[in-house]
């Protein structure tokens, strides 16, 4: 029994964005269960459910300590009564019995492993098991016409599902580097999503290649894509180019938190070491990739969009709109204000015009 005073109050702040989350987590026991609850509400389309157990795990990352007591929680923000009941549970019990059903179940079980397609959401998913296929074997002798991401997603799935790690992240960004450089010199490439916070495994490699002179990047995604493609370095690729000079509704105002930059999803096919050679004798292994191409009066902006993680991404975005009236996207920050765009060309400028501690990308994981 721990007595009033031996109990320490948390302060922490509301907005994941004025947070340092690093990757060191006191409270795996509680996150671990919030975050399978977070993924079956964003599985089953319940968008909103969803963030409220994103936020709650968010703010349980960024404790300096180990919860043991509920008591320890009192005042803190974005502990609904339903996580605050997760919470409960785990702390009382040592598990969640919502987590443990949840986990038991055959839907879950289903939408976890027709997910685990690449080019499968959960919309598609939803519709898979309402006829009857809970898994691949199932949906291999269904007949479901698969699109070119799905086929190459089944295809490929064991090595998909199989975490990517930094050796490997950087064995391709060399192969990237030296496509961009062969096709035009002086281009950039930076690392970003998961690996750029620090982060040792991941589910894909994310790229944002620039060209330090505005307009130099045009055109340029093609000519990588066909430079890997004629190398064998792709087993898919599909290219959507940029459509945000023609988008009506402003750069700050994405309909979605989809970005408009010219990008390329993709499945590398990467040599492996003699090391990590299978008793298969596989000698090459499947990486998702992405591809993005900025210019770079926006690159900036959309180093801090790519860098994630999307919990803290939504909640700049949040920062942005209610507390300071401005909009930001991975394309430019608008200050409705001023009714104006605010420049920048450093993740410490745009964190100084939302009026906020500059968080490096290793605290950046709500
Ligand atoms: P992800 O690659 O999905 O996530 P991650 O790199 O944080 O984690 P993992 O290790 O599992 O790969 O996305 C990286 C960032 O890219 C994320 O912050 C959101 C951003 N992003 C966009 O801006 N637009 C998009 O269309 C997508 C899919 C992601
Ligand atoms: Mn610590
Ligand atoms: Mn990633
Ligand atoms: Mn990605």
């Amino acid at each position: 029994q721990i007595s009033e005073a031996e109990v320490a109050l948390f302060s922490v702040s509301s907005y994941a964005c004025q947070r340092r989350t690093t990757l060191d987590n006191h409270n795996s026991n509680l996150t671990d269960a919030l975050s399978l609850l977070a993924e079956n509400a964003e599985l089953n389309n319940e968008d909103g459910r969803g963030v409220a157990f994103r936020r709650a795990a968010a703010l349980m990352k960024a404790l300096p300590t180990q919860v043991i007591s509920m008591s320890q929680l009192r005042g803190l923000p974005c502990l609904g009564e339903h996580s605050l009941r997760v919470i409960k549970d785990v702390l009382e019990n040592g598990v969640s019995s919502e987590v443990e059903s949840t986990k038991q179940s055959k839907r879950y079980k289903a939408l976890k492993i027709l997910t685990g397609i690449f080019g499968v959401g959960a919309k598609t998913a939803d519709r898979w098991i309402r006829e009857g296929i809970y898994n691949l074997e199932q949906l291999r002798h269904s007949g479901q016409t698969l699109n070119r991401a799905q086929k190459s997603g089944l295809e490929h799935y064991d090595d998909l599902n199989e975490p990517v790690t930094k050796a490997e992240a950087d064995a391709i960004g060399e192969i990237v580097q030296k496509a961009v450089d062969s096709v035009l010199t002086g281009s950039q490439v930076a690392l970003t999503g998961g690996f750029r916070r620090g982060k040792l495994t991941g589910h894909d490699v994310d790229f944002l290649i620039t060209h330090p002179e505005e307009g130099k990047e045009v055109g340029l995604m093609p000519k990588v894509v066909a430079w890997l493609e004629s190398r064998g370095f792709l087993l898919y690729q599909k290219t959507t180019r940029n459509s945000y000079l023609e988008s009506k509704d402003g750069p700050a105002r994405p309909a979605s938190n989809m970005d408009r930059f010219e990008r390329c999803f993709s499945i590398f096919k990467l040599t492996k070491g003699k090391e990590q050679e299978t008793a298969s004798h596989k000698i090459w292994r499947a990486v998702r990739v992405d591809l993005v191409v900025s210019p770079i009066s926006q690159f900036a902006f959309a180093v801090l969009g790519w860098t994630g993680s999307k919990l803290f991404e939504r909640e700049l975005r949040r920062w942005a709109g209610h507390e300071k009236n401005m909009s930001l996207s991975s394309h430019a920050l608008f200050d409705n204000t001023q009714n104006k765009y605010l420049r920048a060309t450093s993740e410490e400028e745009i964190f100084a015009y939302l009026g906020l501690e500059y968080i490096p990308p290793s605290e950046r994981n709500a």
